[in-house]
């Protein structure tokens, strides 16, 4: 299937194109009828000439109802662009088109329609030059008429050309599905609609709504009036929510994969047309279905900044539309360059952050988004749009190697941190001479790091963590009867890594809180609890089992796995949690970060 929006002057015969085409009827009420004017969007569908499906999504001409229009193409790639041969080129011709230039819509037709009425000539060379002259470009044209149906044959087979000149939808994709209507189904719920641009939907998927706290359930799905399991991009579709209140969803909210966008309401953005200095302070931004006002801020010639009124899940590199409604007018298209730009407090900040947009163009790029950002979360990047590999080995470039858990960092920045460190432990020492190292949280805070991880993974020898600190790998003997009690531990348990010493064991090796104490500051003994030790290097192997088990894993399985007791698993889990290693999920699994 595809999808093609119409566009056009009010009364230039898109609906009754529409509706000689599919035998449908785009206007779907009563007042449209009526008054015989499209105002709200319509949608019908065909099987074309090659046995391909084409729906379309009907818009409202009227200058009153841009807005409807907007929510229409908004999230649809293809146009089809109508004049009528005897009024020609007028107003809300121009201002659609500007519509779709400012979205980049690249696919296209056009359509001279009511040519039983006038010569389509003049119309349709003026129409073309206009169309020639945005991101369309040239475009296939066709006169026809609505009434007695010349030319409808030609459309068809332009239409199934356009089909196949379409790039393939991405189907791996998240969803990002912008609802251009809702309404309740007696005996069904809440139903809304829209068009599946990329990635799939299946009856049962759960999927995450602005604003709600609980995802919300796919209980139907329909695809041109069927009811389907599945449905795969591109498409329309109506989606039936489990438990969801109408009044809770509507026109411009987006139904999106779980856990894959980022909601913000703060852009910078480059304009494509009209430079910064002439827009007005507020507009309307039009993306997807949404409409919603911001506050515009310029920084550079042409980026601005914009703050929107509600917050919206939009990506790097998405297109938008800025209108100013008061004066009709389309102001021109943005390209969004970042979803979560730094505040611009300090003097000057506004003329550095222009100097970084001006390199930017849109198009997400991961080495320069970690030098800029320093240190972020891989998951964070994919949620603003910009892709992470995750395969591991040769594959994945260096860079894009976390540093701990799903840490990624600057190289350069990386290296920096782990001077610095070096350099507080060692101000540290001298200054508190009689302390068995600097604590790890002191650390994490002396350097601003987010997160105790990335403090651990900053530590190399000669430095080590012993006890929640970090300081240089103790050189002093234990004391004897120590390092004899740990020599025994090493015998004992050194085949069972992950069995710990009960209680009355450590008194018979002589280990109490004291020994045990010195032992763990030497780096000889790890301590997961009140008496509850390990030999200090199994952790990497801990991780290594956890990993051969199916992800995600319960405590009990990691306990079996390790062959070791719960006094052992809970604290030890805990411990791999803190460190990175592993990650507590809601229903208290666990899985092994990789
Ligand atoms: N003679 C003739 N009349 C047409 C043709 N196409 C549309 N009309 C008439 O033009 C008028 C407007 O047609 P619509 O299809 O409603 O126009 P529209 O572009 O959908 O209008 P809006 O949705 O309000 O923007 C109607 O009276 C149609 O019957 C055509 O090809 N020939
Ligand atoms: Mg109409």
């Amino acid at each position: 299937m595809f999808v093609v929006a119409t566009a056009g002057h009010v009364d230039h015969g898109k609906s009754t194109l529409v509706r000689a085409l599919t035998g449908m009827e785009p206007d779907r009420w009563a007042e449209e009828r009526r008054r015989g004017m499209t105002i709200d969007l319509g949608f019908a569908w065909t099987t074309l000439p090659s046995g391909g499906t084409v729906a379309f999504v009907d818009v409202p001409g009227h200058e009153r109802f841009v807005p409807n229009m907007l929510a229409g193409v908004g999230p649809v790639p293809a146009a089809l662009i109508v004049v009528a041969a005897d009024e020609g080129w007028m107003p809300q011709s121009a201002e659609h088109l500007a519509a779709l230039d400012a979205l980049g819509v690249a696919y296209g037709l056009l359509a001279v329609t009511r040519a039983d009425l006038a010569d389509p000539g003049p119309a349709m060379a003026r129409a073309r030059a206009e169309i020639a002259a945005t991101s369309l470009g040239a475009v296939p044209a066709v006169a026809v008429s609505g009434l007695t149906g010349a030319g409808l044959p030609e459309l068809r087979a332009a239409l199934d050309r356009l089909a196949a000149d379409l790039p393939a939808p991405v189907l791996d994709d998240p969803v990002r599905l912008w609802v251009d209507r809702s309404f309740t189904v007696r005996g069904s719920g809440t139903v809304v609609t829209g068009t599946l641009g990329a990635g799939r939907l299946r009856v049962g998927d759960e999927l995450e709504l602005a604003g709600a706290d609980e995802p919300v359930r796919v209980r139907g799905l329909h695809s041109l009036g069927e009811p389907r399991p599945e449905a795969a991009a591109v498409a329309r579709v109506a989606v039936n929510l489990r438990g969801t209140p109408r009044d809770r969803l509507g026109r411009g909210d987006a139904l999106l994969t779980p856990g894959r966008f980022h909601h913000t309401d703060l852009v910078d953005v480059r304009l494509a047309g009209d430079p910064a200095a002439d827009l007005p302070a507020t507009l309307t931004l039009h993306v997807g279905s949404a409409a919603v006002p911001v506050r515009v801020r310029p920084l550079g010639p042409d980026t601005v900044r914009l703050r929107l009124a509600r917050p919206l899940p939009l990506l790097v590199g998405d297109r938008a539309l800025l209108r100013d409604p008061g004066r009709h007018h389309v102001s021109g298209g943005v390209w969004v360059l970042d979803v979560a730009p730094p505040p611009l407090a300090r003097r000057g900040a506004a003329a550095a952050r222009a100097q970084v947009l001006a390199e930017l163009d849109g198009r997400p790029d991961l080495a320069g988004e970690l030098r800029r950002r320093r240190l972020v979360r891989a998951g964070a990047l994919v949620r603003m749009g910009v892709p992470v590999p995750t395969v591991s080995g040769r594959d994945r470039p260096e860079f894009a190697q976390p540093v701990a858990g799903d840490w990624l960092a600057d190289p350069a920045y990386w290296r920096v941190l782990a001077e610095r460190l070096t350099e507080e432990v060692a101000r540290h020492a001298r200054e508190h001479p009689l302390e068995p190292g600097m604590p790890v949280d002191a650390l994490r805070q002396r350097l601003a790091l987010p997160d105790r991880a990335l403090v651990e993974a900053l530590v190399r020898p000669p430095l080590r963590i012993h006890s929640g600190r970090v300081g240089a790998a103790s050189t002093d003997a234990l004391p004897e009867p120590v390092a004899r009690a740990v020599q025994r531990v090493r015998a004992e348990y050194g085949d069972r890594p992950f069995r710990a010493p009960e209680a009355d064991r450590l008194v018979d090796l002589g280990l109490g809180p004291r020994e045990i104490g010195a032992a763990v500051r030497a780096g000889a003994l790890l301590r997961l609890a009140d008496n509850v030790v390990l030999l200090p290097d199994v952790l990497d192997d801990a991780v290594r089992v956890l990993a051969g088990l199916p992800q995600p894993f319960t405590l009990s399985a990691a306990r079996q796995a390790l062959d070791t007791t719960r006094r052992v698993a809970v604290p030890l889990l805990e411990l791999l949690d803190r460190r990175g290693a592993t990650r507590r999920l809601p229903d208290d699994a666990r899985i092994v970060v990789t």
